[in-house]
């Protein structure tokens, strides 16, 4: 096993000059020339290639290798001598695409031809020095079969084209703008493209074309717009303009990923770029604007300025989740996405960062770079991000970027060129900042505070402590930034000042740097409960001891939209975890009388709907059980059942009354179509869709009601799959009746299908186990398929009760599909033993059970290193 090191690198022995690839698409393989100008950088040196392509010929300035003048072993091609000065390198692959079903590298798809590089696809393709520093301008040409391959594309402007003898013909593209092989793209098929235009700041002209199957052109309409608003964002907020003639988006439905910034040709997979309000919820629009956003923005943070290896991956990463994030948030509901955003870090990253995979946002080793696409680097890698932006402010944090652009336009550059661009620019010293990309796991704030009414002031301690890792046990303290504000008993905000100035503050951003401190607040004029982190502004998890009454107090008045949900989230973390208390003892789950008032009285608020759904939203069991021991997961799923059954119950007219209005909202919408995508019906919708989930809870009735409603909601697929989400985990027939109906309905609509594969794979019905074993059997299934393994097995996965069934039936199924997958996509395989990083929290029965799963795993023989990482690491 090869582990590599963030310490050990060194700069690339050779500089490519400029890249040519030609492509010959045949029938059933492709050849492919390339002929690149390598410049040593260091006399002496063997010149070593990263591939793994068949190997047809290597010709070095002009003249054809014999056998013994290189050696290939372990993906590696070594030319013993290589000249001192420039030489000209022609290598000749054949390739097989038909038969790569690992998706990387070159690889069919229906009967087209796409690519994926990143991280290490494109050394499938010919050998290279395929790493991220090593940068050049790449040429392509493609031939191939005109009927067959219409269409032929790659990155940059398109410089020539022509025919050939026997229906062939052929393209040049060349890509002015140098860059490492991962950005390289090559798409060929029979494609329908939908056009449309852009005119930057300067005037330029930009065409925006996406290519489909020619029967989904009409569904990237909304993407289409999505990128001409990422556009212009990017140049409104950013100061950033797109720099090619043309920037191209391909959908294709078999893909790793969610998308790839490929210079000037975006790869995407069809779930983020095809929509229509019937077949897409408005999550999927909102993802979709997102991902379109994302990978746009990438043009600047990732492409023209890149990493220099693959362990500064946050660098472009986390950097472009923070952009993308803005930008939706800057599109539509502020606080909502950012809730939504904090919600998936605490469910899903903070999780990764209490288990065997935890790593810093940089990380210091790897053995599979696949490995590491994790919520650590993007999403924790994102919040780092963020709090250089709430210490520096909006206009220091721009400075700070401008200054990265001036520096490393061109560049391959680190996360501490980043860090110094930000310090520099702004002249602050961000030394200690420098742990947030070397230490991993969630640091956890102690807090109290006390009012002393005699001196009018507030007292903060706080005391933070940063958890062992396996990678690392003892920590330094963490430059944390903390939002703070102040609310009288009456729910007033109250004013302060911080010692050393005059000014009088409603709120600050406090710069917690060591083991402990104590921030005073003065002139308080009353007693107080203080807001804390506000917008969630560092990624830490924070424990003030208040009472109910104080979070109650919070929920009813904080101005905060963050620190106000956050109280509702506490109430409920509070209320689970007493359940969990009696159900361990075997006694009934408590009553929550307050809470249901609480809650009650937040929803008839004058607030946005949206804000409404998600204070209805309870911790996730990830985040109840956080990072507590010997855990027993249905314990957490009866627990929080038993909540929502009791708070539904106390709550049923209010949830009738919201899900009435909610209808009258829409059916009376001033929006010309309010069956579309619109964020404020989006917001209306989701609303209602979760009051269902809760009424379902309060009463059969609103079984009753869904499916007399069914045909006439089912036009629109967020009220559709609203109603479905609601009834699915329902043992009655009338649940199945639904779903089959509607998987016949949508049997054509491939993105419809994944929907179906959800459903069955996460219900809560004792049958499920079955059900998704019926599932694997239906038509539209394939394990060939990533997104639809995602759907049926990842949902499965991640389905506590029935994952962790306590007769180990669920790690078993899951465990003999890993290998199925393994032997064929092992980027696919090793996201799914992940679903085993529960292993060293279990309680010792369940325990027992996966390890015998997580042997079999790494005993299978030829299992892949990607998966091999994974489960050697839960296991030691
Ligand atoms: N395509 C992936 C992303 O955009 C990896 N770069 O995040
Ligand atoms: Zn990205």
């Amino acid at each position: 096993k090869v582990v590599h090191y963030l310490k050990d690198y060194q700069a690339p022995d050779f500089a490519v000059a400029d890249i040519n690839l030609t492509f010959s698409l045949e029938d059933a393989y492709a050849t492919v020339l390339n002929r690149m100008t390598v410049v040593p950088r260091q006399a002496d040196k063997p010149c070593v290639l990263d591939g793994s392509a068949e190997l047809l010929q290597i010709v070095l300035n002009g003249k054809s290798l014999c056998p013994h003048e290189y050696a290939v072993a372990d993906e590696k091609l070594i030319i013993h001598a290589v000249p001192d000065s420039e030489f000209v390198l022609e290598i000749t692959t054949k390739l097989y695409p038909a038969q790569n079903k690992t998706l990387m590298g070159l690889y069919e798809s229906g009967d087209n031809l796409y690519t994926q590089n990143e991280p290490e696809g494109f050394r499938k393709i010919t050998y290279y020095f395929d790493r991220p520093d090593v940068m050049s301008q790449f040429t392509t040409t493609i031939i191939g079969d005109k009927q067959r391959y219409p269409v032929m594309l790659s990155n940059g402007n398109l410089i020539d084209s022509g025919e050939l003898d026997n229906g062939r013909h052929w393209v040049c593209w060349r890509d002015p703008f140098a860059k490492p092989s991962y950005l390289f793209a090559l798409v060929a098929g029979q494609l329908a493209v939908l056009e449309g235009s852009f005119t930057t700041r300067s005037g330029k002209e930009v065409a925006l074309k996406f290519y489909t199957r020619p029967e989904d052109r009409a569904k990237a309409g909304f993407a289409l717009e999505s990128l001409k608003h990422a556009m212009q964002w990017d140049e409104d907020r950013f100061n950033l303009e797109y720099d090619l003639n043309i920037f191209m988006v391909v959908a294709v439905s078999d893909f790793n990923m969610g998308a790839m910034e490929n210079k000037g040709l975006n790869i995407f997979n069809t779930k983020y770029v095809l929509a229509s309000s019937d077949t897409a919820t408005d999550a999927d629009f909102e993802a979709i604007e997102g991902v379109i956003g994302h990978e746009y923005f990438h043009n600047w943070t990732g492409n023209r300025v890149t990493c220099r290896d693959w362990f500064q991956l946050s660098l472009k990463e986390g950097l472009t989740v923070f952009r993308d994030q803005e930008f939706s948030a800057d599109r539509a509901s502020r606080a909502v996405r950012r809730i939504h955003n904090v919600r998936v870090l605490r469910s899903m990253q903070f999780a990764e960062d209490a288990g065997p995979m935890a790593h810093p946002v940089r990380p210091a080793s790897y053995e599979e770079m696949n490995n590491f696409y994790t919520l650590t680097v993007y999403e924790k890698g994102a919040e780092v991000v963020r709090m250089y932006h709430t210490l520096l402010g909006e206009a220091g944090f721009q400075k700070g970027m401008q200054l990265y652009f001036q520096r490393h336009d061109g560049q391959a550059v680190t996360c501490d060129d980043f860090r110094a661009a930000m310090a520099d620019a702004n002249g602050v010293n961000l030394e200690q900042f420098a742990l947030w990309y070397s230490q991993a796991g969630t640091p956890q704030i102690k807090a109290h505070g006390e009012y002393d009414a005699g001196n009018r002031t507030f007292s903060l301690h706080l005391q933070q402590y940063i958890p062992p890792t396996p990678d690392m046990a003892d920590k330094q303290p963490m430059v944390i930034p903390v939002k703070v504000g102040l609310l009288g008993r009456d729910g007033t905000s109250v004013v302060f000042r911080l010692a050393d100035t005059d000014a009088v503050v409603e709120e600050t951003v406090l710069v917690f740097n060591q083991a402990q401190q104590t921030f005073v607040f003065h002139d308080v004029a009353q007693e107080v409960v203080p807001s804390l982190l506000r917008g969630f502004s560092a990624p830490v998890r924070l424990d003030y001891p208040y009472s109910d009454a104080d979070l109650m107090l919070l929920l009813a008045h904080d101005s905060d939209s963050f620190a106000r949900w956050e109280a509702a989230q506490t109430l409920y973390r509070r209320a689970v975890a007493a359940n969990v208390v009696a159900l361990e003892a075997n006694q009934p789950a408590p009553h929550h009388a307050e809470l249901a008032e609480a809650i009650t009285a937040a929803l008839n608020a004058d607030i946005d709907p949206a804000y409404k759904a998600v204070l209805l939203q309870v911790p996730t069991e990830a985040e109840l059980w956080e990072d507590a021991q010997s855990i027993n997961p249905e314990l957490y799923v009866r627990a929080r059942q038993a909540l929502l059954q009791d708070l539904a119950a106390s709550m049923e007219d209010t949830l009738t009354h919201w899900r009435t209005w909610a209808d009258t909202q829409e059916q009376n919408s001033k929006h010309a179509a309010p069956q579309e995508y619109h964020p404020d019906l989006a917001g209306v919708r989701s609303l209602r869709n979760i009051l269902l989930q809760w009424g379902v809870q309060a009463s059969a009735q609103v079984l009753q009601t869904i499916a007399s409603e069914y045909t006439q909601r089912a036009t629109n697929m967020t009220h559709e799959f609203g109603m479905l989400s609601a009834i699915n985990h329902l043992s009655d027939d009338k649940r199945d009746e639904l779903l089959n109906q509607f998987a016949q309905r949508h049997a054509h609509d491939d993105l419809v299908m994944d929907k179906y594969f959800v459903l069955i794979g996460s219900s809560q019905r004792a049958d499920t186990l079955q059900q998704v074993q019926a599932a694997l059997q239906h038509p539209a299934f394939s394990l060939e398929n990533p997104n639809k393994v995602r759907s049926l097995l990842g949902s499965f996965s991640r389905n506590i009760q029935h994952f962790h069934a306590a007769d180990g039936s669920g790690y078993r199924f899951i465990a003999e599909h890993i290998l199925r997958i393994d032997g064929f996509n092992p980027q696919v395989a090793s996201r799914l033993v992940q679903a085993f990083n529960l292993y060293g929290r279990l309680e010792p029965q369940r325990k027992a059970l996966m390890a015998e799963q997580l042997q079999r795993i790494q005993q299978h023989e030829g299992l892949s290193k990607d998966s091999r990482e994974i489960v050697d690491k839960i296991l030691r």
